[in-house]
């Protein structure tokens, strides 16, 4: 049988946690003929809380799940990883501004970049979905300066994937129709979901719904959907970030589909006039563990002007946490 690969997740206890680590253990990430070993890492206060959800992957009995084992450690946690997905992080308190829960943040993402660093696998992949995550890609990354930059990705699927269940529900078509969309910039309310390159069974996606829609009532949807799941819900998105974080991994490791791209923020080298060193959403190809920016798209004069102001947000972010010592 396949050796298992040892997979790091922080942030265990949480309710995104809750959900990832038995999609994981399930075959959904990286196959259903890829045992894995699940390192998980938590802060010591969630330690309890912790122990219940290991006894609960143990009484799923799952066939690919080779090991659990739990640390507060960080230098334990990613001893030998192989994927690492760091969810855990400092939420937002009443009261705190952004630049605190940068700091706070900025603390925890650094010392995880080192411990990566130190002991992870050379297969080292790490997806960041902890808040604000591209920024902590960015402060992990720096962190870990012998770690080619091109290893670390924070997370925009689930707003990829928001973007085409909203435009399938529009059209009527099955969200399998629906291929290259793109959500550029900063995970957050300035991100830049957008559709015209996109497809739906083959057809341009522009020929099949008003522009006016999409200004007023397809971007703001996407953009603003975490504040109406925490509304309805009355707490934030779990289960769809978890299977959002699984499709970012499984792409990445096992490849994009012929023809199509997904969305995921990654190191820019310049590309569509991102400022070099940002942690930024654009559409990839992927292959083998390793992704290429789709270039030579025409970007739409809305399209720019959004992605503008999402990059001037992540320069401004860059800037904050190079003020707080950690680039
Ligand atoms: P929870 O507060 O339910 O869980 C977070 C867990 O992380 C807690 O159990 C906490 O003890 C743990 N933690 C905190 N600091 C840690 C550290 N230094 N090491 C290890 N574990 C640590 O949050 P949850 O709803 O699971 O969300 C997790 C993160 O995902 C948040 O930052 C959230 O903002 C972010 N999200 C990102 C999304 C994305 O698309 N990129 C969407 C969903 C989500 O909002």
């Amino acid at each position: 049988m396949t050796a298992p690969l040892t997979i790091a997740v922080t942030g265990g206890a949480g309710q995104i946690g809750y959900q990832l680590l038995f999609r994981i253990a399930a075959g959904d990430m990286l196959g259903t003929d890829q045992p894995v070993r699940l390192r998980i890492l938590e802060v010591p206060q969630a330690m309890a809380a912790l122990e219940g959800v290991v006894m609960e992957l143990q009484d799923a009995a799952f066939p690919l799940l080779a090991s659990v084992d739990t640390t507060a450690d960080a230098s334990v946690a990613f001893e030998g990883a192989d994927h690492a997905l760091l969810v855990g992080a400092r939420p937002r308190a009443k009261g705190m501004e952004r630049s605190d829960l940068l700091a706070a943040n900025g603390a925890i993402f650094a010392a995880q970049g080192r411990a990566i660093q130190e002991g992870a696998s050379d297969r080292i992949r790490i997806t960041v979905t902890g808040n604000p995550a591209n920024t902590n890609a960015l402060i992990a990354a720096a962190a870990a300066p012998d770690i080619p930059r091109e290893r670390f990705s924070a997370l925009t699927r689930l707003d990829h994937n928001r973007a085409i269940a909203q435009l399938a529900a529009k059209t009527g078509a099955p969200v399998a129709d629906v291929r290259r969309m793109i959500v550029w910039g900063n995970h957050s309310a300035t991100q830049v979901p957008d559709i015209t390159h996109a497809t739906i069974g083959g057809q341009p996606a522009v020929d099949l719904v008003e522009r006016e829609w999409v200004k007023h009532e397809f971007v703001p949807t996407v953009a603003n959907r975490g504040a109406a799941i925490i509304e309805a819900r009355g707490a934030s998105s779990a289960a769809s970030a978890a299977a959002a974080t699984i499709d970012h991994v499984r792409d990445w490791a096992r490849g994009t589909a012929e023809g199509d791209w997904t969305s995921m923020s990654v190191i820019s080298r310049g590309e569509y006039g991102v400022p070099e060193g940002l942690v930024s959403s654009f559409p990839v190809t992927t292959a083998d563990g390793d992704w290429t920016i789709v270039e030579g798209l025409e970007l739409d004069p809305d399209v720019e002007a959004q992605l503008r102001a999402s990059v001037a947000e992540l320069d401004d972010e860059r800037m904050q946490v190079r003020a707080l010592g950690l680039l």
